[in-house]
Order: C-alpha cells, then sequence, then structure tokens
C-alpha cells in the first residue's frame, strides 16, 4: 500500500466535532466530520492531508473532486517536447507550467497547437481537458474537435482546469487548442475516456506531502464504527477497474468502500455493484469474504449525488465481523464474515484505494464510533436530501 500514491490519509488522534444538525444521538458518537469546503480541510490538526485538492459544487458548498489521473490518448501531455503536436506558426515551448513538470506551451490565434487523435471508438464519450492561464488578460482559449470549436473559455491570471467533453464520431480526430484575443499558456493536456483530469499537475508545488506513517491512534474505532458520505460519481457508464470511494487497514486486513458500475458484464459478481468489503488475514489465513452487494449501479444516473453509511463490528467471540451498507437512507446489505483476528489499522483513505481512485465528488463525511442503526442512516440521508 505504501507505494501508492495516497490521496488522503488520516492518522490517528481523539478529536470531536459540533454538528447541531445532527439528530443528538448521532452528536454523541461523531469521532469527525469533513465539510469539504476549503484546501486544509477542517481536520488538518488531526492528520488529514489532501493531495492536489480539486473542488466541486458539493450537496452542501464545496466538494471534493476526486479523479484518476490518466492520460490515455495524448502525446506528450505535459509539453515535455513536441511529440504528437503539430504546430501553426509558432508557439512557443516553455518552462513556466506545473511545479513537476515546468514545461508547458502558448497559443494564440495565429500560433497554435493541433494533435491527431488515433483509437478513439465511434459513439464513446471523451473528455478532453488541460489546465490553462491567460498571459493577455481577457484571451480566451478555444479547443476545436476537427472543425467544431467544443469550447472557448476564458482562463484567469492563475492555472485553472478546463474540460471539454466530446462523442467520438470518428475513430481519428484532430483536438486543436487555439487561443483568442491574445495569449494562454496551456500544460497538463490530456483526453480520457468519459471524464477524468490529470490531478498529477500541481500549480506552484502546492502538492501537500504524502505520507504514509501512522501517528497515534483514535480518528476512528477500529473494533466497530461507521463511515457516512455523500459522493457524485462520474462514472458514466465506464468500464474498467473499480472506483475507491473509501478504505481502511493495514496491508492483510481491511474494509473497502469501492464501486464497479461496469454495464456491460451484469453477470460478474463484482459488477454492477458497491461493495462495503473485508479481507482478513490472521497468522497464516487468509480471510476474504464476499462484500456488501448494493442495487444494481447501471440504473443510477450520471452525476447525481447518493448517500452511503456503511459500518463496521468485530465480533471476537464469535469469530465473526458484522458489516453493513445503507445506500441512500435504505439498508443495502447486512452480512457477516468469518474473522478470528483483530485489525491494526495503518491507513484510512478517502477517494481512493489499491489503485482505484473515486473518480466522484465527494462530501460530509463522518466517521462514528459505532456502527449506525438504520433510522440514523435513513436520518444521514435526510440531512442533505431534502
Ligand atoms: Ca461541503
Ligand atoms: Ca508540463
Amino acid at each position: 500500500m505504501r507505494h501508492l500514491s495516497l490521496f488522503i490519509l488520516l492518522s490517528f488522534s481523539i478529536h470531536a466535532t459540533a454538528a447541531e444538525e445532527l439528530p443528538e444521538t448521532l452528536t454523541k458518537s461523531l469521532l469527525w466530520r469533513e465539510s469539504c469546503e476549503n484546501e486544509k480541510t477542517e481536520n488538518v490538526a488531526r492528520g488529514l492531508k489532501l493531495n492536489s485538492p480539486r473542488f466541486d459544487k458539493g450537496v452542501s458548498g464545496n466538494g471534493w473532486l476526486i479523479e484518476q489521473p490518466n492520460a490515455d490518448l495524448l502525446s506528450s501531455r505535459d509539453f515535455d517536447d513536441k511529440a504528437g503536436w503539430i504546430l501553426i506558426g509558432t508557439p512557443e515551448f516553455r518552462q513556466e507550467g506545473g511545479a513537476f513538470s515546468p514545461s508547458c506551451a502558448t497559443v494564440d490565434g495565429e500560433n497554435y497547437l493541433r494533435q491527431v487523435v488515433e483509437k478513439l471508438q465511434e459513439g464513446k464519450s471523451y473528455c478532453f481537458s488541460t489546465y490553462a492561464r491567460a498571459e493577455t488578460p481577457g484571451s480566451r482559449l478555444r479547443i476545436l474537435l476537427d472543425k467544431t470549436e467544443l469550447v472557448a473559455v476564458a482562463p484567469g491570471k492563475e492555472f485553472g482546469r478546463f474540460t471539454a467533453t466530446f462523442t467520438a464520431a470518428y475513430p481519428v480526430s484532430t483536438i486543436t487548442l487555439q487561443g483568442v484575443g491574445g495569449t494562454v499558456v496551456v500544460d497538463a493536456a490530456q483526453i480520457d475516456y468519459s471524464c477524468t483530469f490529470p490531478t498529477s499537475f500541481v500549480p506552484k508545488g502546492r502538492r501537500s506531502n504524502q505520507i504514509n506513517e501512522l501517528k497515534g491512534e483514535g480518528n476512528f474505532n477500529p473494533k466497530r464504527g461507521a463511515l457516512s458520505l455523500w459522493f457524485k460519481p462520474h462514472w458514466m457508464g465506464e468500464t474498467g477497474m473499480g472506483y475507491g470511494l473509501a478504505g481502511f487497514g493495514n496491508d492483510g486486513t481491511y474494509f473497502f468502500l469501492r464501486a464497479y458500475p461496469d454495464k456491460d458484464e451484469p453477470a460478474h459478481v463484482w459488477k454492477n455493484r458497491l461493495l462495503w468489503g473485508f479481507r482478513g488475514k490472521a497468522g497464516e489465513e487468509t480471510y476474504s469474504g464476499a462484500s456488501c452487494v448494493s442495487p444494481p449501479l447501471q440504473e443510477w444516473q450520471n452525476r447525481e449525488w447518493h448517500h452511503v453509511a456503511v459500518n463496521w463490528e468485530f465480533l471476537p467471540e464469535e469469530k465473526l465481523v458484522r458489516t453493513e451498507m445503507y445506500l441512500d437512507g435504505k439498508l443495502a446489505s447486512d452480512r457477516k464474515f468469518i474473522f478470528p483476528g483483530v485489525m491494526v489499522p495503518e491507513t484510512f483513505l478517502l477517494g481512493y484505494w489499491h489503485g482505484g481512485y473515486a473518480n466522484a465528488v465527494m462530501d460530509e463525511i463522518m466517521v462514528f464510533d459505532r456502527p449506525v442503526t438504520a433510522e440514523e442512516a435513513e436520518a444521514l440521508f435526510r440531512l442533505r436530501a431534502e
């Protein structure tokens, strides 16, 4: 786990957050709450770290947008060289871009960039994204697909991320980046399936340190507890790997909350499911229990909010682990797994688990020191749903 890019890691210490609108029984059991309003997080003092935070509209105020840093189809996305780019006129390649890859390019009306994109699948959704800043105040960035303008955006003085989604009409198309009304600097361009963006781009070294060691205990109760959060998936019928919403534990024993929304393979047990899973190791034995399985995800609409509350409880006398998952306020699964050991947690991750990013906006994250009841799970859902 420590070799992976950790998105958010929470180290452990004891605190509680007041939250008047919660039912009283929940307020008493609340260990911490994160409203995802700003970059530092409300819980920075107790070890919550955000790696390259981005924001989107949350279920209340801001939410954290956590996506996979993938560059699938463009060459030289960081402008480290001119490979793949067709230079119209004389766009400049400079060293004023992101902190970890300063190489970037400038475009204006006469001097701009094109790239031929191959291996597109006709009828499939794609997302072009790039960071951009206006060097000439008021200048805009036009993004074209073949001869069609997808968007014309107005970047600010600092780098911001801009996206243009499109449905491929041909297996090969040309993307164009052109400045309008002055010079625009671009960096970290990419084209992904559906919608992702380059979280690896960091303007001016703002990325917080990645931490993968412990600092005490107490931000959650490893023996029994609950995690509640809202999420808005950007999956758009994507296939492939799962999307990690949360996970905690150590290398051998852990819980994970993950989605597998592959609508083309409804028969596979891992597909079209939201899983609140458990995997345990005790001595030489591995206990890879099945998991909580939600209603099929293919019925969900893209980019709509859902609430999930998950419970965990070790029952050492019965040598069992109990898990429950509430989805949008209703019990989706209640399972028990055989497990004779105990868990010594090392990490608590939000928005990422074992290779899969959430690819979603997350908001109103709460951790309780005991499992929530059915009434409380519904109350948590109603709190923001109404
Ligand atoms: Ca919020
Ligand atoms: Ca770059």
